[in-house]
C-alpha cells in the first residue's frame, strides 16, 4: 500500500509513478521511503529486470518538498540525515530508467540523475533552482550534474537557477534521448522491456561496470571491466547467448 506513488508490474518491468499531483510531485520523506522500499522489494526478484520512474505530464518532480523542509533547523537536518535514504536508490543493482516529462527541478532533477538513464519528453524542463531559496542542491546535483554536463554548464545552472529545455539536456549529455511528450512513457517502457529481456546478471554487471567509470581511473576501470567480463563466462546466460547467436535463434536468458 503506497500513498505517494503508483506501482505497476508489467511483465519484467516495475513502473513507479510519482503521484502527488497537488504538489507537482514534490519529494517529501514519504516519497523517498516509498520509492526506495519498492526498489528494494523488487531488486533481487528474478522476475524483474528493469525499473522505470516517471511523474505526471506537468512534473516529473518540482523539487524536494519546500514546505516540509521550511521550518527545519540545521540540527534537525543533521539528526535526520535528511534525504540520505535516497542513497538506497543508488545501491539498486537492477537498471532504473527515468522518464521525465515537465518539470524536473532541484531534487527532481537530482532524482532523475540518480537513475541510470534519463529520457526526456520534448517539453521537459531541468533545473537546480535552490539558489533562489537561499540553499544549494542537496541530493547530489552539484556532483552528478557536473559529471554529466561539465563544470561550466553546471555552474551556470547552479548559480543562476535557470531551466534547461529537453533539447539542451540531450545536447549536453544530461538526457540520453528525447521523445514527444505524450509518447515518452510508452517509449521508455518499451526500452525497459528490452533491457529486462536480457540476462539480469549481464545487465547488473554492465551497470556496475559503467558506474565504475565515475569512481576509478582508466586503467583500474578497464581492469574492473575485463575481470567482470571474464566472470560472466561462469554464467549459463553467456553459454545461451553465444549458442543462440551461432544457431541463428533468439536467446532464452534465465538470469543464471
Ligand atoms: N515543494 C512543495 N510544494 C511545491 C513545490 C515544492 N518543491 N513545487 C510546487 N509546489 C506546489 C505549490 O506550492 C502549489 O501548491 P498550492 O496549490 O497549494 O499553492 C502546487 O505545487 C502547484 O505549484 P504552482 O502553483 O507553483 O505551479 P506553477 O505551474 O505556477 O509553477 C513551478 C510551477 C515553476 C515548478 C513552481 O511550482 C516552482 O517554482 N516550484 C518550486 C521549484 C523549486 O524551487 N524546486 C527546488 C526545491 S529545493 C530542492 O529541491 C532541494 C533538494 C535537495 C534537498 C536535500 C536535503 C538534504
Amino acid at each position: 500500500m503506497t500513498d505517494t506513488i503508483l506501482v505497476e508490474k508489467l511483465d519484467r518491468v516495475v513502473h513507479i509513478t510519482l503521484n502527488r499531483p497537488e504538489a507537482l510531485n514534490a519529494l517529501n520523506l514519504k516519497v523517498m521511503d516509498e520509492v526506495t522500499a519498492t526498489l528494494e522489494q523488487y531488486d533481487s526478484d528474478p522476475s524483474v529486470g528493469c525499473f522505470v520512474i516517471s511523474g505526471s505530464p506537468k512534473a516529473f518532480a518540482a523539487g524536494a518538498d519546500i514546505k516540509e523542509m521550511q521550518s527545519q533547523s540545521y540540527t534537525d537536518m543533521l539528526k535526520a540525515n535528511w534525504f540520505a535514504g535516497w542513497d538506497k536508490l543508488t545501491r539498486t543493482r537492477t537498471p532504473i530508467l527515468a522518464a521525465v516529462n515537465g518539470y524536473a527541478l532541484g531534487g527532481g532533477c537530482e532524482l532523475a540523475m540518480m537513475c541510470d538513464v534519463v529520457y526526456a519528453g520534448d517539453r521537459a524542463k531541468f533545473g537546480q533552482p535552490e539558489i533562489k531559496l537561499g540553499v544549494i542542491p542537496g541530493m547530489g546535483g552539484s556532483q552528478r550534474l557536473t559529471k554529466l554536463v561539465g563544470k561550466s554548464k553546471a555552474m551556470d545552472m547552479v548559480l543562476t537557477g535557470r531551466m534547461m529545455d529537453a533539447e539542451e539536456a540531450e545536447r549536453s549529455g544530461l538526457a540520453a534521448r528525447v521523445f514527444p511528450a505524450d509518447e515518452l512513457v510508452g517509449e521508455v517502457l518499451k526500452i525497459a522491456a528490452e533491457i529486462a529481456g536480457f540476462g539480469k546478471l549481464a545487465t547488473q554487471t554492465a551497470k556496475e561496470a559503467v558506474n565504475q567509470a565515475e569512481e576509478m581511473g582508466i586503467s583500474q576501470g578497464v581492469l574492473f571491466e575485463r575481470r567482470t567480463f571474464h566472470a560472466l563466462f561462469a554464467t549459463a546466460d553467456q553459454k545461451e547467448g553465444m549458442a543462440a547467436f551461432a544457431e541463428k535463434r533468439d536467446p532464452d536468458f534465465k538470469g543464471e
